[in-house]
């Protein structure tokens, strides 16, 4: 029949362009990419289970049976918000979220965090993780020193332990804390012939001895009596003990930016790499800031604020990007990838939060400048978030140099962005980037590790149990308010069964087939259940006004406190470089937490989504839920 045949033509010139923009990949640049958007691929059909699970966690999300999860639509209106109206989207998502459901789902997270570190506890301490499917520990694979995936992370120091501490006290449950503390104390050495990352030893382990420090010593014990008996700071000197076995990354580079990787007992192993990450490099400041401080000993900051100096020196003339791999002898960029997620996340986030914490001005300027290269050059889409037309914001990795897309993939990692942006009060932008994400989450009920955006598919599958995504929906919650759509995905998330084993939560090795890997990594207790309890834990201490905290990169939680704010490296730089540091007054500086700094939205916007229906519904076509 020859209407057949024109369908069948029509069908074939469709799938021959879209081979074309596929082919023709990035050198297209962006704005020719939103051509697939028009004319999204029919999604992959998913397995029948999948379909299933996806369908099942709509409904819930909807107010249907959700296992654990309340049932919403018994729920609704006890809350006290209007009833939503207007079209599906307003209908489901918007309105008040009832207080009794809330509670419930506060103790859910709870249960989460109970049960990931119960089961370490009675499996794995004192190794460094749980493996949750096997009820095993595990520690560094002595076997293959180059297996960096685990000997990165795992330094045979109850390293998951140590990540948790913080919260412990953050869900008040003080007699665990204290007892997690002693163990601490009494078990842990660093003399160990373990050759670890120094980033992922800084953020993790120093980061969290140091907060825990901090909250056993506050005065105020704004979460109950996390104070140990004869507790003589044994935590500080355990974090300066740590820091002095990092320092020998700072020592023969001749750019001052650090050796990834040291062996707490050798020093920087003799056949190391002479490559680094930049977020590796350029993220201890806040850590070794806090620990100088603390000490009276500038040597730590020195060397954290030399090497953000030296990766901000070799930024592009021409765009202010920097790459996300840099040779620590010569300053060359091994890779040029300038990006949000992996590579670069934390070194954006720790300009602003040391400025946050410190109060030293270069760190904001240095923030600001970063920022404004990134909206420059990789922010791609229409203007404004909620207005106008044109493709959704996403930020997208380009060539330092000079700004040309290098591939159609965004990462798990970049999705804390939306965060730091509540931090610095660009909110509305957040809105559309956190909505994004979370379209990629409803899709597979978990952030693949790469998403490619151009062809609506995973690149890289797994989850490691993330937080980053829990991490935005609760910094912007701060700011938008009682907003549904950010605690249906969280709902989602504390009913992911999938992740569930026999004996904690596992790694999810295949986000569509569900298939899991055996390994719960320590940052699963350290951050994805604390922002998940903290989003519904409205009481807590930390949301208290006039208790003014800020999370580090790994979710500790350190006060804004009077002490931090002393430098005491300005004497260590140059007369020039002390020139252009002027020093804010701790009266400037509005909490990270509050609202107060962030251009919170209208009331009247509280109970209704934040990004328009027909915004969403966009995004939603474009990661091809519909
Ligand atoms: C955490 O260890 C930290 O948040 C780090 O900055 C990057 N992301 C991991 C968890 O995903």
């Amino acid at each position: 029949m020859q209407w057949r045949s024109l369908v069948l033509a029509l069908l074939a010139l469709r799938l021959a362009l879209h081979a074309l923009l596929w082919l023709a990949g990035p050198s297209l640049g962006f704005y020719q990419q939103r051509f697939p958007f028009a004319f999204p691929p029919a999604p992959a059909r998913r397995p029948a289970a999948a379909a299933a699970a996806e369908e099942e966690r709509e409904a819930a999300a909807q107010g249907g049976s959700c296992g654990d999860c309340p049932h919403w639509g018994s729920l609704r209106g006890r809350g006290g918000g209007a009833p939503p109206a207007g079209d599906e989207y307003e209908r489901r998502y918007s309105g008040a979220f009832p207080a009794a459901l809330r509670v419930q789902l506060r103790d859910a997270a709870r249960r989460m965090f109970a049960f990931g570190y119960d089961n370490y506890m009675a499996h794995a301490f004192p190794q460094d993780e749980l493996n949750p499917i096997e009820c095993r520990g595990r520690g560094p694979d002595r076997a293959d020193p180059l297996n960096l995936n685990i000997n990165d992370v795992l330094g045979n120091y109850s390293l998951t332990l140590i990540d948790a501490l913080d919260t412990l006290a953050v869900m008040g449950n003080s007699s665990e804390f204290q007892k997690a503390v002693k163990l601490v104390i009494d078990t842990v050495s660093f003399d160990t012939d373990s050759t670890v990352q120094v980033f992922e030893a800084t953020i993790r382990v120093l980061g969290s001895l140091l907060s825990a420090h901090i909250i056993i010593t506050d005065v105020k014990q704004p979460f109950g009596d996390m104070s140990i008996k004869d507790y003589d700071d044994e935590l500080l000197h355990m974090a300066h003990d740590l820091a002095v076995r990092l320092l020998p990354a700072f020592e023969n580079t001749k750019t001052g930016i650090p050796y990834p990787r040291v062996n707490l007992k050798k020093g920087v192993p003799p056949d190391s790499n002479n490559e680094t990450c930049t977020a590796g490099a350029g993220s201890l400041l806040v850590e070794f800031g806090i620990l100088s401080r603390l000490l009276g000993d500038s040597t730590f900051e020195w060397v954290a604020r030399r090497a953000v100096k030296a990766l901000w020196s070799l930024r592009s003339n021409d765009t202010g990007l920097l790459g996300n791999v840099v040779n620590i002898q010569t300053g060359h960029w091994a890779g040029k990838q300038s990006g949000l997620g992996a590579g670069l996340d934390s070194f954006y986030e720790y300009l602003l939060k040391s400025y946050i914490l410190f109060g030293e001005k270069e760190d904001l300027e240095m923030f600001n400048d970063a920022y404004r290269s990134i909206q420059n050059y990789l922010r791609r889409g229409r203007e404004a978030c909620n207005e106008g037309e044109g493709d959704p914001p996403i930020y997208v990795n380009v060539n330092m140099f000079n700004g040309k897309l290098m591939n159609t993939w965004i990462d798990s990692l970049q999705a804390f962005f939306p965060g730091l942006q509540v931090l610095i009060g660009d909110v509305e932008d957040a809105i559309c980037l956190h909505a994004f994400y979370y379209a990629i989450w409803k899709r597979y009920g978990a952030l693949p590790e790469r998403y490619n955006w151009q062809l609506q598919a995973p690149d890289v599958l797994f989850y490691p149990l993330r937080p980053e995504l829990v991490e935005s929906t609760y910094l912007l919650y701060q700011v938008l308010g009682t907003f549904l759509v950010f605690r249906h995905m969280v709902c989602m998330n504390v009913l992911t069964v999938e992740n569930m084993s026999k004996c904690g939560y596992a790694t999810l090795h295949h986000v569509i087939e569900k298939s899991k890997e055996d390994r719960m990594e320590s940052f699963f207790l350290s951050e994805t259940c604390k922002y998940l309890y903290l989003l519904f834990d409205e009481e807590n201490p930390l949301h208290k006004s006039g208790n003014k905290y800020m999370f580090t990169t790994e979710g500790h939680v350190v006060s804004l406190d009077k002490r931090l704010r002393d430098s005491l490296w300005r004497d260590m730089f140059t007369e020039e470089e002390e020139k252009n540091v002027e020093k804010l007054k701790p009266n400037e500086l509005k909490s990270a937490n509050s609202s107060s700094n962030c251009n919170r939205v209208p009331d009247e916007r509280r109970y209704l989504l934040p990004l328009k229906s027909i915004y969403m519904r966009q995004i939603d076509q474009m990661v091809g839920l519909i």
